[in-house]
C-alpha cells in the first residue's frame, strides 16, 4: 500500500492513507446556507455557514485532483414524508416545518430547489450523493455499503452544522471503525461556540471520536 500523508492534526497526527480515504461533504444544501430555507425557519442567522463554502471548495478540489472517492450528503424527504418522523416535523415552533412550501420550494424535500447543495459545491458526476432522512448520514442510507466496497477506512469531513449533521456523522462512522477527521474551517454552525465546543469534544480524551486539522495541513499534506 502506498505511504500515508502525514497531516498535522490534534490530538495527535492522522496518516490518511491515498485510496482508502473519502471527503464526505455533509448537507452544503440551500436550505441551510440561503435564506428562505429549514435553517432560516428555526430561527437561525444562515449567514454564518457561508464562511464553511470556499474552505471546502478547495477540499474538493484537492480530492478531485487526486481522483479520490467524495460522497456529498443531503438531508432530505420523500414528497410523501413517509421518511420524515412526526417528532421531527412538529418539533419546536419554526416559521415553517418540513415539506411546508417556502420561496425554495417545499422544505428539505428531495427535487425542490432548495434541497440542492449550493452551486458552489454542485457534485460532478461520478460522486456520490446520499439523500438521508435524519441527522446521522448512516441511518437509513447505504452509506456503509458504498464505502465498503470502495475499501474506504479514512473520512475526512467538511460541512453543515457542526454539531448537529457532521458530529452525528462522524459518530456513527466512529463506532463503524472508521478514522475520522474534521477540516476545521470547512465546517460551520449557527452557534460559533457550538463549533468550537464540537471540535474540542471530537479530540479530547485522545481523539475518543476522531481528529481535527486546519485545512492548510490537509491541502500542504496532499501537495
Ligand atoms: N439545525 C441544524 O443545526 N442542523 C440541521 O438541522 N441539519 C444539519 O446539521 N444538516
Amino acid at each position: 500500500m502506498t505511504t500515508p500523508l502525514n497531516i498535522p492534526a490534534r490530538p495527535f497526527a492522522f496518516a490518511l492513507p491515498p485510496g482508502r480515504c473519502a471527503l464526505i461533504v455533509i448537507d452544503m444544501q440551500r436550505d441551510f446556507i440561503e435564506p428562505g430555507g429549514f435553517g432560516e425557519s428555526l430561527g437561525n442567522d444562515v449567514s454564518l455557514l457561508r464562511a464553511a463554502v470556499a474552505p471546502t471548495q478547495a477540499l474538493l478540489s484537492a480530492w478531485r485532483a487526486r481522483g479520490w472517492p467524495v460522497v456529498h450528503t443531503r438531508e432530505s424527504h420523500r414528497p410523501d414524508l413517509s421518511d420524515c418522523p412526526s417528532a421531527k416535523r412538529e418539533r419546536g415552533q419554526p416559521s415553517l416545518r418540513i415539506g411546508d412550501p417556502g420561496p425554495m420550494g417545499r422544505l428539505l424535500v428531495r427535487g425542490e430547489p432548495g434541497c440542492e447543495i449550493v452551486p458552489e459545491l454542485a457534485p460532478l458526476p461520478g460522486e456520490i450523493v446520499i439523500d438521508k432522512p435524519g441527522k446521522g448520514a448512516f441511518y437509513g442510507t447505504a452509506l456503509q455499503a458504498m464505502l465498503q466496497s470502495l475499501q474506504v477506512t479514512h473520512l475526512v469531513f467538511a460541512g453543515v452544522t457542526t454539531e448537529v449533521c457532521v458530529q452525528t456523522t462522524m459518530r456513527e462512522a466512529n463506532d463503524r471503525g472508521y478514522d475520522c477527521l474534521l477540516v476545521e474551517e470547512a465546517t460551520a454552525s449557527y452557534f460559533p461556540q457550538f463549533k468550537a465546543a464540537t471540535i474540542e469534544m471530537v479530540v479530547a480524551q485522545g481523539g475518543i471520536v476522531g481528529w481535527a486539522a486546519p485545512l492548510q495541513a490537509v491541502l500542504e499534506a496532499m501537495g
